[in-house]
């Protein structure tokens, strides 16, 4: 009687058009795996649909360990099966639901109401310690073209696409009326992927310091004298606020699959350069690195796509911010060969996480993302290099190796934005030099 009247409640939620109940992971873990052999390996990653198992990262080789989530209605049989493997496994997280009740997300009137305070010289007044919701961020970057801002600093604000629920996809555009006369671009965008929250409130942070360099930081300074940077905070909107929502651990956009009830593309599978959904990536909608039906698929890939291709010729820099594993990875990831001008790549990237290590101590690891993360073509770092000529493109993964995962909390969004500026700076400082001959 029970189980009908619940139906019932559900169908009846439905027909009202009620948003589905909102997804938690009570008793799920998080299990790292070491496998030995590639043939494992093959045969884990098939287990995604059978266990709902949820990769949270994959190895880098054999022998590397993996991370994954399993709910507890899954727990017994997948351990069964893992023991059946020659791996060896411990418990990384033990339930992630105590994790992210540790950390509650607020809802929209909240966030709109308390993310701002007073705007003053040195701040918009956006709290920057908390993961705002795509209403309020958008909000902010209205709001910042508004605004006077110091040392004559302009902020732009334009609308790039709509994404597939119909959201717009905002882009700011920050520049300085010192140094340079026409300026080449550093492009950053975050939120591609929809869980990886402290990657928008990161870009957010970084907007926030190039307008109002509230630290008097020169390296800050420098960049804009050098540098108009254009900023996208959230390239996945939908993605986003579904996982704000109704699953936390949401990572695609929210696009309706023909012929499948399974919802969702990976964008950064999507991407259209040597887009190969065997290379990492997966023809099935229901996996969570579906490539899409076809190159470039996806209205949030074309907002890119079109941006980068109108715009890449003036652009020296395009950086694409994820979490997590603290990384600061370069093209290739569709093939393991290298760019014919990796060793450039290699050097900028050694002087953004050595600037990263004298922030907060953190180490990030440098290297091709094939190489040192996994294969995976269709991203949109290979896009930018490989489609539209941008020499200096980067996947950055943000904090943390795995204590938290997507689950981050706020307290490290603050340090993790400020050596993600760090960085930043001393990046387009190596770059502007290689490039100029300058210094
Ligand atoms: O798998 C990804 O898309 C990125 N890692 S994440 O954990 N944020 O999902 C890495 C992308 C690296 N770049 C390419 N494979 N092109
Ligand atoms: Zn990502």
């Amino acid at each position: 009687m029970l189980v009908i009247l619940g139906c019932l409640c559900i169908l009846v939620q439905l027909a009202q058009g009620h948003p589905s109940p909102k997804v938690t992971y009570d008793g799920h873990k998080v299990l790292k795996i070491l496998h030995h052999t590639q043939d494992d390996y093959r045969k884990l990653l098939r287990m995604e649909l059978q266990f709902g198992l949820d990769f949270w990262k994959l190895p880098k080789h054999v022998n590397d360990s993996m991370y994954v989530r399993v709910g507890p209605q899954h727990y017994d049989s997948f351990v069964k099966q893992l023991t059946g493997l020659n791996t060896v496994f411990s418990t990384l997280i033990e339930d992630v639901q105590d994790l992210l009740d540790s950390q509650s997300s607020p809802s929209v009137g909240q966030t709109i109401h308390e993310s701002r305070r007073a705007a003053s010289a040195l701040s918009s007044g956006m709290v920057l310690n908390t993961y705002h919701r795509y209403v309020a961020i958008n909000n902010y970057l209205d709001d910042l073209t508004q605004l006077v801002l110091p040392r004559g600093v302009t902020a732009t604000v334009q609308s790039i696409g709509t994404s597939e629920e119909n959201r717009d996809v905002k882009l700011i555009k920050i520049s300085s009326p010192t140094g340079l006369a026409a300026k080449r671009g550093i492009f950053i965008d975050g939120g591609i992927h929809a869980r990886e929250w402290v990657s928008p409130a990161t870009v957010i942070y970084t907007i926030e310091q190039l307008a109002f360099n509230p630290k008097y930081d020169v390296g800050i300074n420098t960049l804009l004298e050098r540098y108009d940077v254009f900023l996208v905070p959230v390239v996945n909107p939908d993605g986003y606020e579904y996982s704000h929502t109704n699953e936390r651990m949401w990572r695609k956009n929210r696009k309706i699959n023909t012929g499948s009830s399974c919802v969702g593309v990976d964008l950064n599978r999507n991407f259209p350069f040597q887009w190969a959904p065997a290379i990492g990536g997966s023809t099935n909608p229901c996996f969570d690195t579906f490539s899409g039906d076809s190159p470039g698929s996806e209205a949030e890939t074309a907002n890119i796509v079109n941006f980068l291709r109108q715009n890449g010729q003036n652009i020296d820099a395009y950086l694409t911010v994820h979490s997590y594993g603290q990384m600061w990875l370069y093209p290739w990831g569709f093939t393991s060969a290298l760019p014919a001008d990796y060793l450039d790549l290699d050097s900028a990237a050694l002087s953004a996480v050595t600037a990263i290590r004298n922030t907060h101590n953190k180490r990030y690891d440098i290297g091709s993302s094939t190489n040192v993360l996994y294969a995976a073509a269709g991203g949109s770092d290979d896009f930018a290099k490989g489609d539209t000529g941008i020499k200096y493109a980067y996947t950055i993964e943000l904090r943390d190796v795995g204590r938290y995962g997507f689950a981050l909390p706020t307290s490290e969004i603050i340090p993790t934005a400020e050596e993600f500026v760090a960085g930043l700076t001393a990046l387009a400082d190596n770059i502007y030099t290689r490039e100029t001959g300058k210094k």
